[in-house]
């Protein structure tokens, strides 16, 4: 049975492929989750892609994973600059968390280029459209490998 990874997708996400396609592209929602669950299927491991609007549905989603998952790759969306119920529930959770980003959160406004997540991540990835979640999977996977023994 191989290893479940937990994808989550913050607020407005849902619009993805939508919506302001200058910044976020053209793939949509289900597009970015099929490439990651491709990529998935290649480093052996299955992942479970959920979207939400609501900050309390994500830090559920995020406590709930403890009980299945092996780690989580996250999309906070505008949750990244702000909220510290999100980043309570990453440092929390006892599961390595991989912080991802569609568009380049450093090259945008200055209030995108704080983070009040990424310090209780074990990384983050961000700039490279819905590939940036295909390169936070594989950064995962290869953590998980590293630290199998933990
Ligand atoms: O670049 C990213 O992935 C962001 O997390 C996207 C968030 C933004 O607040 C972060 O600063 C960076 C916004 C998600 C909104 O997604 C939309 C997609 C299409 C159309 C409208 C919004």
């Amino acid at each position: 049975m191989p290893g479940e990874i937990q994808i989550l997708h913050g607020p407005n996400l849902n619009l993805l492929g939508i919506r302001e396609p200058e910044i976020y592209g053209c793939a949509t929602l289900e597009a970015v989750d099929t490439m990651v669950a491709r990529e998935a299927a290649a480093l052996g491991l299955r992942v479970r892609s959920r979207q939400s609007n609501h900050e309390g549905v994500i830090v559920d989603l995020i406590q709930e994973a403890r009980t299945w998952a092996l780690g989580i790759v996250l999309n906070p969306g505008a949750l990244t600059h702000y909220s510290l119920a999100v980043r309570d529930a990453v440092a929390g959770v006892g599961l390595p968390v991989v912080e991802v980003h569609l568009s380049n959160v450093h090259a945008r406004e200055s209030f995108r280029r704080r983070s009040v997540i990424a310090p209780v991540c074990v990384g983050q990835v961000c700039g490279f459209g819905p590939y940036s979640y295909v390169l936070g999977l594989r950064a995962l996977a290869n953590h998980l490998k590293q630290h199998r023994d933990d």
